[in-house]
């Protein structure tokens, strides 16, 4: 499966929640199908998506956050899982796509491709629902079927090494920064009225 296939099928499900991805190719993947001031690209912080994503889903518990990892980025903060488990915030959900490989910088291999198992991993942190989505239409069920659940879900898709045609995102970091907390601040008044 290509990661850009699999976003494009998932795209529909991001576009109207609160998304952070990391950074490099997932980034400039989801950025060329679409930016949204509800999406936030975490450049430089490697590891800490999942970590932006779970302060934001504790702290506006009536939004639904969505998670965009990488298996390299994930191994560097492999205590999220269970930082996760302990909050268990219903509102998030955690999707890994694993290349085996830290592509952003040239491809170099990870653990996962030899045999670290991210899934068992989260289960073993205590992660309430984990599901392995290989294929398009596993992917598409499972991140459906993560969104009306309401229970903390880590989702990881085994996908192939290959990077976008472009890095290139016309949108600064601060830029993004300043818009996504506009749209934070505007989705927590609307909650509110
Ligand atoms: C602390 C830190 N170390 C290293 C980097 C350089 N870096 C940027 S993206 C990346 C690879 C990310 O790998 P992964 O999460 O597997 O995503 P992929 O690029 O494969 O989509 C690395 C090593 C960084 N930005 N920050």
């Amino acid at each position: 499966m290509l990661r850009s296939d699999a976003l494009q099928a998932i795209y529909p499900e991001l576009e109207d929640h609160i998304v952070v991805t990391i950074m490099g190719a997932v980034a400039a993947e989801l950025y060329s199908l679409g930016h949204r001031p509800n999406f936030f690209y975490l450049e430089h912080a490697m590891g800490l998506a999942s970590s932006m994503g779970l302060g934001i889903a504790l702290s506006m518990p009536e939004q639904q956050v969505i998670v965009l990892d990488g298996d390299g980025s994930l191994l560097m903060n492999l205590g999220t899982l269970s930082t996760m488990a302990r909050y268990k915030p219903g509102n998030l959900l955690h999707i890994v796509f694993d290349n085996e490989s830290l592509l952003s910088v040239g491809g170099f291999p990870t653990a996962t491709s030899s045999g670290t198992d991210l899934a068992g991993i989260a289960r073993a942190s205590g992660v309430l629902s984990v599901k392995e989505a290989d294929t398009i239409e596993s992917l598409k069920e499972s991140v459906s079927e993560a969104l009306k659940s309401n229970t903390l879900t880590t989702i990881v898709s085994k996908v192939e090494a290959v990077s976008p045609k472009s890095f290139h995102m016309d949108l600064t970091l601060l830029e993004n920064r300043f818009q996504f907390w506009r749209c934070l601040q505007m989705m927590r008044k609307q909650h509110k009225v």
